[in-house]
């Protein structure tokens, strides 16, 4: 991407060395920690378009160490105390070419980690944009060990400390408050947009909440479970990465590709894959790894079974079949997943010799109980934030190898039941989109470039509304025109510099994309149908 932008660089330096630069000298004549109680500055510049931004200090295990910036922007960075022992790292970048928009971004994981990618992103379509470390540094919850400030930054208030802040700075430079605000965010950052809207709703007036982590206690406990599922790497039966990679996946595949009425690798409504491992059990007389021993047919099946606790009731749903390839990389990868045993080493018991092999439905309890820093986010409603007349909107990717996609049509109707509202009551102000073939926020066999921001996530498709969920969000809020679909895309090789390889209208929840006949690399040749319909 960066080598496109450098041209952009040339083109604006003469603005940018002029002395009649005012909006480069109002940037530099701001003092923005006199705005901001008790803040220590760290940053304060202008950045022409074109740089390539390094942060020497920001924690290696980011794995952000630069970002080139495609717009002109006055960068200022803040150390912004929450409480005697917690503090939050803040970033505004805000543009030269400003559209009177706010936009607010989210993190990761659980992460302390600003999205630089967004920040650049948001600036360069005209938002003042804004971003934290959502309270501590780098990729562990070590931090929040002992210190429940930490957590509770984590949880809500970095964000909120975030928007307060960003909506003065703004204020102090343009001298006009933004006209609208808008918040981008995916996976613990779609779980941050939820929670925003629940306990802040005036914070934003539209909100993008990707792959939403919600319900985040019991997603946790969900995703301790399948180490103990899979056991360690050489226990016996234990399922390689091979296997679900080629033997498993491919299986999948045969059983539900075709569910759709198109052989494409892309499942577009797994809820109706009833994936059966049997089908790949070893005869009694073999012995391979091209089969499944009986006891690897239990373990896939638990794998793909909702989870309960021992009343019965539902903790979290199912894993969603097809998201095998990437899913063996950390979840049935025979080692604990990082976020969870770190929320139970430091969070949940502040014992760092929490054992993750013998997870079990206690933990899960114990879990569910402390709610650490109240960061469940599983609200039945969102009242307050509709009658503001703010907008939601949600897509979840459907092979998502992180957080299954089968959560987001139960917060859906988790909602309507809460607000007693029909389907075309909660499309007012709440759309869920469904985005086949995408992974965990991104990437996937699918059409899923959306504009959801992240590294590569918005280039190349261009801010319109059709194609882009943020621009989407606008629209909806500032013209009252809610996106009925997404138009996804998918370029060659991931490369928008490749061309376009075949583009997807994303259907929202409860509707569901059916192919109607013809090309089905053509948008038109599908349907947003209700289910019941062709192939229920
Ligand atoms: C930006 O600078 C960093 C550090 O010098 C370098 O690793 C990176 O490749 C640069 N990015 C671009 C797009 O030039
Ligand atoms: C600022 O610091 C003072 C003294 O340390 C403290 O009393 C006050 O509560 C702080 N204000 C904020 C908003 O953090
Ligand atoms: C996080 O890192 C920044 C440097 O990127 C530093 O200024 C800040 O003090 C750190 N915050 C904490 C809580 O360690
Ligand atoms: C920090 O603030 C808490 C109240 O929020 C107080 O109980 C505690 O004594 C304070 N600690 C210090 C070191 O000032
Ligand atoms: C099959 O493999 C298991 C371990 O994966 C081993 O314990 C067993 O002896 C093998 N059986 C035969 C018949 O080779
Ligand atoms: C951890 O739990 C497993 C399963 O209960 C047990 O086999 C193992 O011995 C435990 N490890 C330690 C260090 O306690
Ligand atoms: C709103 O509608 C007007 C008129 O159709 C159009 O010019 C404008 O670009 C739209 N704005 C957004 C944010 O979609
Ligand atoms: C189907 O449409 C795609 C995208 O426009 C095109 O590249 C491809 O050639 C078409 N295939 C057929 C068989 O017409
Ligand atoms: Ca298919």
């Amino acid at each position: 991407m960066a080598f496109i932008l450098w041209p952009l660089a040339l083109a604006f330096l003469p603005l940018a060395t002029a002395s009649s630069d005012s909006f480069r000298a109002n940037c530099l004549a701001l003092r923005p920690e006199s705005y901001i109680q008790n803040s220590t500055r760290t940053v304060l510049e202008y950045v022409p378009a074109g740089t390539n931004l390094t942060f020497p200090d920001n924690d290696a295990t980011c794995s952000r160490a630069s970002q080139v910036v495609s717009s002109d922007v006055c960068r200022m960075a803040l150390s912004i105390p929450t409480s005697n022992r917690s503090s939050i790292t803040f970033e505004a970048w805000l543009p030269r070419d400003w559209t009177g928009r706010f936009l607010g971004t989210g993190n990761g994981g659980i992460d302390g980690c600003i999205k630089y990618e967004d920040l650049a992103y948001g600036s360069s379509e005209g938002f003042a944009t804004v971003g934290s470390n959502n309270g501590h540094n780098g990729t562990t919850a070590i931090t929040m060990l002992n210190n429940l400030d930490v957590t509770i930054d984590f949880a809500w208030r970095s964000l909120h400390t975030m928007v307060t802040s960003g909506k003065t700075l703004t204020k102090k430079l343009y001298k006009k408050s933004p006209s609208k605000s808008y918040y981008l965010g995916c996976s613990l950052g779609g779980r941050q947009g939820i929670k925003t809207a629940e306990v802040f709703p005036n914070d934003f007036d539209g909100i993008v909440a990707g792959s939403p982590a919600l319900d985040f206690n019991n997603l946790i406990s969900w995703r301790a479970r399948f180490f103990p599922i899979t056991g360690p790497i050489g226990s016996s039966d234990f399922i390689t990465a091979d296997q679900w990679k080629n033997l498993i996946h491919n299986e999948v595949l045969k059983q539900c590709d075709g569910l759709d009425g198109v052989l494409d690798g892309i499942i577009e409504d797994p809820t109706i894959c009833d994936f059966r491992p049997e089908a790949i059990v070893c005869p009694s007389t073999k012995n391979s790894t091209d089969c499944l021993t009986p006891k690897q047919v239990e373990i896939v099946k638990n794998v793909f079974s909702p989870f309960y606790d021992e009343d019965g009731k539902l903790i979290y749903p199912a894993m969603q079949p097809g998201s095998e390839v990437y899913a063996v990389q950390k979840l049935y990868a025979g080692a604990p997943f990082s976020y969870s045993d770190d929320w139970f080493k430091y969070v949940v018991y502040s014992n760092p010799n929490w054992n993750a092999s013998a997870f079990n439905l206690k933990d899960v309890a114990a879990a569910e109980a402390l709610n650490p820093g109240d960061i469940r986010t599983w609200p039945h409603s969102l009242a307050t934030f509709k009658s503001k007349g703010g907008k939601i909107l949600s897509f979840h990717g459907q092979q998502d190898n992180q957080i299954t996609s089968f959560n987001t049509p139960r917060f859906y109707d988790r909602l309507m039941r809460g607000m007693h509202a029909s389907t075309s009551d909660l499309d007012e102000f709440f759309r869920f989109f469904r985005i086949s073939g995408m992974f965990h926020c991104n990437s996937g066999p699918g059409a899923w470039v959306v504009g959801q921001g992240g590294a590569d996530a918005a280039a190349g498709i261009g801010f319109t509304p059709d194609k882009n969920v943020l621009a989407a969000l606008v629209a909806w809020v500032e013209n009252g025109t809610a996106p009925d679909t997404i138009k996804g895309t998918k370029f060659v090789n991931d490369d928008p510099t490749q061309g376009i390889s075949f583009q997807r209208d994303h259907c929202r929840y409860p509707l569901r994309n059916t192919y109607q006949g013809g090309n089905s690399s053509l948008p038109a040749s599908w349907a947003c149908l209700p289910v019941g319909g062709e192939y229920a």
